[in-house]
């Protein structure tokens, strides 16, 4: 079994994310951990526990984590995944989870149980990490892994203004610009880490029927909640990348970064690299993005993922959905 804390600011892409690793039988979530991000740290919390619980998975401990970034002003995502983060749709757990104990210390905790066995997953602001790491700075190399969904990407050799990629430029990077600070202490940390951000994830554009087809055929809540909280969030991306049929399409940004872990073979471009710090000169937000390293390179090498086969990722969405309960 595959140990796995998932720390996330449960929006829409988020709830499949978990839905993932609750119908992967080789997975077992150890624990559940929120951010801020898409939307308040305290209602992530809730959304995870809803998306769990509707998974059948009540088992699966949540907690919540951090609230705030370390020093930037609070920021967050209402506009794609609506006030509550769930499309507005309103939508509550039985009970909602707890103030404490603390999402931090509880991972703190379970390190020491299970040294060297846990692959972590951080699907929003990398909050919770640099506060762990605050506490225990050799927290990264005692994880088996970490994946995270940030950064812009690998930058090519010599360029010294990747902002001016359009590449880059095209999707924005919230995980990192949210909490920059955060994002610069874990890459100054060595590890095991896999970076997989928006210059991946954004090119996973899955037409809203896909969804619809299995709510409608399998009657599955769980595929039923995604199609649920995904209207306003599928008529978001559908305005900002529109399509050639005109046809409504979704984001998947999260579920590539699970995909990269259960299904490290779906990972078809990656590179280890350094990263640096980069600035939008229109806005001020900062980017961290992969660099070569120099010939006496000294900040860790961290792995940063370029292409994926994304019809697999598709394929590992489609039988996880289908997939009947229970999930455990
Ligand atoms: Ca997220």
């Amino acid at each position: 079994m595959r140990k796995v804390i998932v720390d996330t600011d449960t929006g829409v892409d988020d709830a499949l994310a978990l839905m993932l690793l609750a119908a992967d039988p080789d997975v077992e979530i150890l624990a559940a951990i929120s951010v801020f991000g898409n939307c308040e740290s305290e209602r992530a919390a809730d959304n995870a526990r809803y998306v769990l619980d509707t998974c059948g998975r009540e088992d699966v401990p949540v907690y919540r984590g951090a609230a705030a970034p370390l020093h930037q002003d609070l920021r967050l995502n209402p506009g794609i995944h609506g006030e509550d983060g769930f499309g507005n749709t309103g939508l509550r757990p039985a009970r909602s989870v707890p103030a404490e104990p603390d999402g931090v210390q509880v991972l703190l905790d379970l390190v020491d149980v299970h040294e060297g066995e846990i692959d972590y997953l951080a699907l929003g602001p990398q909050t919770n990490l640099a506060l762990a790491l605050q506490r225990e700075p050799r927290l990264l190399e005692r994880l088996r892994s970490t994946t995270i969904v940030g950064t812009l990407g690998p930058a090519l050799y010599n360029d010294t203004e990747p902002w001016a990629d359009r590449r880059f430029r095209i999707s924005r990077d919230p995980n990192v610009s949210f909490d920059i600070d955060a994002a610069q202490e874990v890459a100054r940390h060595e590890g095991d880490v896999t970076w997989c951000g928006p210059y991946v994830t954004r090119q996973a554009l899955v037409p809203e029927d896909f969804f619809l087809q299995i709510a409608a055929t399998t009657a599955s809540p769980p595929a039923q909640l995604v199609t649920a909280i995904s209207a306003d969030y599928a008529g978001f991306y559908t305005r900002s990348y529109p399509q050639p049929d005109a046809r409504r399409v979704m984001g998947i940004n999260d579920s590539l970064a699970v995909a990269s872990l259960l299904r490290p073979e779906l990972v078809a471009g990656a590179v280890r690299r350094p990263l640096q710090t980069f600035r939008d000169p229109e806005t001020g937000d900062r980017y961290l993005a992969g660099v070569h390293p120099s010939r006496d390179e000294k900040r860790p090498l961290h792995r940063v993922v370029f292409d994926m086969d994304f019809d697999g990722v598709l394929d590992l969405i489609g039988e996880s959905l289908r997939r009947p309960l229970p999930w455990r």
